[in-house]
């Protein structure tokens, strides 16, 4: 049974106007002294679709926003193939994109070096109160969880920036749903945008096109606008013939009116804007109001040699081996790992009260570098076809490179740099790759894509995993005592930085549920809303452990082996959620029984499985320190007192080390 909790909800009614038709009608009023600002529908020119065949709201949306951004023409997404080979053409012949014949209908883009990750520091949720979006730091402390911006100035951001923003470009309209098109889980997004990259990436990351205005009735769909800022013609030459605009880049998103706004930026998170705006930062404000949760989490089924098979959902930091988890191949005979999504969760609970998620996505955004045939043989034989690769290098028998591959790559090619270096070698000192490079590819394709992973009811999760990486201190697994302490696990979670944003070094980032740079709203609040799953339920929920595969030893080297070994914790976590009697209780949480690691196999690889599972008590001490100050900079008064007493109990148990 499901508990409704709706009226515990803080958030209240919509007060905001819509942001978009505000800027829209600011403008217009401006156009009356300025006869270049078109007020006339009949103005508009469309090359494919009809406005006319648009719901009225679409209609309205798609018409403000032109006459702000000014393209030169529409064009409405079918979603057809014809659709996709025409993007691509467009593309090769501006040169943003040239083929890769050694493998099939595959490509390599090349950004400006100025536009290669996610821009947090641009990043913006848009509330009237700021405390709805971001804690209150401590006085004097720079707060790190989220930026808050006011409707004000957002207004004002966008009268700087998008008026004519599409002058000489088409501006696509691009029709896409979250989740399978028409499953009751599912959310519409309509993204406005000038950049044809980003509606091939959209085309692949979401389901896109006719289907999806076919099935939008009434409800609300969140409305995006996005430009890479160069209107024709052009005041500066273009690098790499990928316009954008580093300096004026905006992330924005408005939650009460459901808005994502964003310029400046054509690459990865900032400009495909179902996937980290929508399915995250607005995904996690309307799951908040509905009861549910919307995660940056892979999910995976395991089916065990006994036939039996659970479902698993894991948050880990962005270049932490989300992917690769979840699309791993077990080491374990009679092991099978399938794949339902490998970066985001939406997770609801069904009538019976049981947690049930769906992957929103269509497509894989994974990070190359380190992905092998030894890492991730699934995705490399997933990426061989229908995929647009993003800042690798390529070799010149006409494929790819990057950091992982050497032993892959033949000895006889010549390989290019991202940077364009055609001659590159390991010896110049220079990755050949951006750390963030990326493929693009269809999930459908994934070889071991689960058979339900569009299944509309989702699928049952039996156990939530956190982990980072952590070279020092932090147990390859350990089970929460309860729901309780899980949170806390999830709050307290530390990794090192990522090249996928803007961070620099190896410095180890507090990262709570992988979701800092995601939260939609105050995680203090959002912490509150994961205590309540508790009391939403009369089932068990999915059992919480925290992994580290990233120990590394007094050489630096790692201590556990990883990618398809990792079964084996996988192994422990059925047993334990099979009620297995396999645990014992450590400090930081329970802990494998000696012996109940299945190693069998591992032998002559001398894991030192001690060393795996010490606990160093001045490492936890500071650890505890860490993140209390965290909390407490951070969070402030906004932090559950049920969290605070979670901190303290392990405070006390590590005393006890
Ligand atoms: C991603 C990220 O792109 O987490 O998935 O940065
Ligand atoms: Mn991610």
């Amino acid at each position: 049974m499901v508990f409704d909790n709706s009226a515990n909800n803080i958030m209240e009614a919509p007060k905001l106007q819509s942001v978009l038709s505000e800027a829209y009608a600011a403008a217009a009023g401006k156009s009356k002294k300025n006869l270049d600002f078109q007020t006339e529908t009949k103005s508009l020119q469309v090359s494919n679709g009809k406005l006319a065949n648009l719901k009225p709201k679409v209609r309205k949306f798609v018409e403000e926003s032109a006459h702000l951004c000014q393209p030169a023409n529409i064009h409405i997404c079918d979603g057809s193939d014809r659709e996709m080979r025409n993007l691509l053409n467009i593309m090769q012949q501006a040169g943003m994109i040239e083929p890769l014949p050694k493998y099939t209908n595959c490509w390599l883009a090349r950004t400006d070096p100025g536009d290669v990750a996610r821009v947090e520091s641009k990043t913006f949720v848009v509330t009237k109160d700021r405390r709805e979006t971001i804690p209150t730091p401590k006085e004097g402390v720079k707060g790190l969880l989220g930026n808050w911006m006011s409707p004000e100035d957002l207004k004002k951001a966008i009268q700087e920036r998008f008026p004519g923003c599409m002058a000489g470009r088409t501006m696509y309209v691009v029709p896409y749903s979250m989740g399978p098109v028409g499953s009751p889980l599912s959310k519409i997004g309509i993204e406005l945008t000038d950049s044809p990259y980003v509606v091939a990436s959209m085309r692949t990351m979401t389901r896109m096109g006719k289907a999806v205005l076919d099935t939008l009735g009434d409800e609300d769909f969140v409305k995006c606008l996005h430009s890479v800022g160069c209107p024709l013609p052009l005041k500066k030459n273009l690098v790499n013939n990928w316009p954008c605009d580093p300096e004026r880049t905006i992330v924005t998103h408005v939650p009460e009116t459901k808005e994502i706004i964003s310029f400046g930026s054509g690459y990865g998170g900032n400009s495909l804007l179902g996937k980290k705006c929508f399915a995250l930062r607005i995904g996690s404000t309307i799951a908040k109001k509905e009861g549910w949760l919307a995660e940056h989490m892979l999910i995976l089924g395991i089916t065990n040699p006994k036939g039996v098979k659970k479902y698993i959902a894991a948050a880990f930091p962005s270049a932490c081996g989300k992917t690769n988890l979840a699309m791993m191949t077990p080491s374990l005979p009679g092991y099978k790992v399938e794949c339902v999504g490998d970066d985001i969760a939406w997770m609801k609970f069904d009538e019976d009260g049981i947690l049930r998620a769906i992957n929103p996505e269509n497509g894989f955004f994974g990070v190359a570098p380190g992905t092998s045939m030894h890492t991730n043989p699934v995705a490399m034989k997933t990426v061989l076809s229908n995929t647009i690769f993003t800042n690798v290098a390529k070799t010149s028998d006409g494929g790819v490179f990057w950091e992982g591959l050497e032993k892959e790559t033949p000895n006889n090619v010549t390989i290019t740099s991202w940077l364009g270096d055609t001659n590159w070698s390991k010896e110049s000192g220079k990755p050949a790759a951006h750390p963030n490079s990326r493929f693009c590819t269809p999930a459908g394709q994934c070889p071991i894509i689960d058979p339900a992973w569009e299944d509309p009811k989702g699928v049952p999760i039996s156990a939530i995993l956190f982990g980072g990486r952590r070279p020092e201190g932090v147990p390859l697994i350990y089970e929460a005592f309860n729901w309780r302490h899980g949170v806390l696990v999830g709050a307290a979670m530390r990794s090192e930085a990522t090249a996928a944003a803007e961070h620099k070094g190896k410095v180890i980032m507090h990262d709570p549920f992988a979701m800092r740079p995601f939260f939609g709203y105050n995680f203090g609040h959002y912490l509150q809303h994961w205590l309540s799953m508790e009391q939403r339920t009369d089932k068990p929920l999915p059992q919480i452990f925290h992994v580290n595969w990233f120990r590394k030893d007094e050489k630096g080297r790692f201590i556990w082996p990883g990618f398809g070994e990792n079964v084996r914790v996988l192994d422990w976590i059925l047993q334990r959620v099979d009620g297995g009697d396999v645990a014992e209780e450590s400090a930081v949480g329970l802990i494998p029984k000696p012996s109940s690691l299945n190693m069998k196999g591992l032998e002559n690889e001398n894991v030192d499985m001690d060393e795996l599972f010490r606990l160093p008590k001045d490492f936890w001490e500071q650890e505890v320190k860490d993140i209390s100050k965290y909390f407490t900079e951070q969070v402030g008064e906004d932090l559950p007192n049920e969290i605070g007493e979670e901190l303290k109990k392990l405070d006390k148990r590590i005393e006890k080390l």
